[in-house]
């Protein structure tokens, strides 16, 4: 699997590609299951979810499907009921009361387990099939805050109290208890997604967000890639969080990224997502450009600096993939 190859900083004649959210609004097929199924009744049926976990690779030769999950949810199989509007939509939880969450009831999560099942069944062996979840901190903001938020007041607020160290312990354990069911199911690497670490400063994330993180990852028993937007403050602790390999957002050119977190690492991304709402031409210039960044570099993995956008055209995300496909590279290193 090319995708495992980049994780082991393999030579490659060139890198894998992959994008999150590659399965979603952007695609006709995924809006016409999404007519008749709601969001929480097409995640949960191992079959609708397995269909769309294979849409995208159906049109583009992308090197790793993403199951079609959410990071919410592992929350309703530990007690914590979610709706989606789109985004997700909770009763707010004191960080007093998150520290006496228990671990998913992996009943309430067989589900997912088929779905990965399904996956793998319908796909070429070459394409690796990635889980995932929400990094503790990320996930401490939503059930803090109940929903996405623009300020974070409540996760902020939280980071300033003794309540933040024994929330965050008890996420990284059900984090990692939820991981193990998807690695037992068949899945080949995970993706710990940590969208909101970059409000935290360089000390509250050493002190608090990086043992959290080291606890989900430690021994999990597949390749592991840590991916955090707005982070560029706290790239150079990324190394000491253990994983295979980092995610970086389109902030920050992908050399420089690359440079902070050390030039021995495997990295992902970084092509802005807005790039995608342009045109095919632009597209393929802006994909050239990431890719002469990361230059003659082993442990490259393509993808987007953040998920693709819902009004993004199909033919932009074909432009993209293809000029990657395409980009034989001369005297791999
Ligand atoms: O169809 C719809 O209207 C629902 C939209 C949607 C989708 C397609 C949501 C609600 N979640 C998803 C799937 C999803 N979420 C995937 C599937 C696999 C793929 O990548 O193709 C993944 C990996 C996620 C991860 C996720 N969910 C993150 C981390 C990545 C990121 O964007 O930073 C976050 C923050 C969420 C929460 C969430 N769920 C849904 C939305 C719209 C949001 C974010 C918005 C918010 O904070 O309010």
């Amino acid at each position: 699997m090319r995708l495992l190859a980049a994780l082991g900083r393999q030579p490659l004649d060139r890198p894998p590609v992959w994008l999150m959210r590659q399965a979603g609004r952007y695609l006709p097929e995924y809006r016409a299951i999404r007519a008749k199924h709601d969001f929480l009744q097409a995640m949960t049926t191992p079959e609708l979810a397995a269909e769309i976990t294979l849409q995208p690779l159906r049109r583009f030769p992308l090197d790793a499907a993403i199951v079609f999950a959410d990071i919410m949810s592992p929350l309703p199989a530990m007690g914590v009921e979610v709706a989606f509007d789109p985004g997700p939509r909770l009763t707010p939880i004191a960080p007093e009361d998150v520290a006496l969450l228990g671990d998913p009831d992996p009943a309430r999560v067989a589900y997912l387990t088929e779905t990965i099942k399904l996956v793998r069944e319908g796909l070429d062996p070459a394409v690796a099939t990635i889980g995932f979840a929400g990094a503790p901190v990320t996930l401490l903001a939503y059930l803090v805050e109940g929903g996405g938020s623009r300020q974070l007041p409540a996760l902020r607020r939280a980071l300033h109290s003794d309540a933040a160290s024994p929330a965050l312990e008890t996420l990284a354990r059900a984090t990692r208890s939820y991981l193990r069911l998807q690695v037992e199911a068949g899945v080949d690497l995970v993706q710990i997604f940590d969208t909101w670490a970059g409000w935290l400063t360089p000390s509250q994330f050493r002190a608090l967000a990086a043992p959290a993180i080291r606890h989900v990852i430690e021994g999990l028993g597949v390749p592991t890639i840590y991916f955090a937007p707005g982070a560029a403050h706290l790239l150079d602790q990324f190394p000491a969080l253990g994983a295979t390999g980092y995610g970086v957002d389109w902030r920050l050119p992908l050399d420089e990224a690359w440079r902070l977190i050390g030039e021995d690492r495997v990295v992902q991304g970084n092509l802005d997502p807005a790039v995608l709402l342009t045109d095919p031409d632009t597209v393929r210039r802006a994909t050239r450009a990431v890719l002469d960044e990361a230059g003659n570099r082993s442990g490259h993995i393509f993808n987007l600096g953040h998920g693709v956008l819902p009004d993004t055209p199909v033919e932009c995300v074909e432009a993209m993939v293809t000029e990657v496909v395409e980009s034989v590279r001369v005297g791999a290193r």
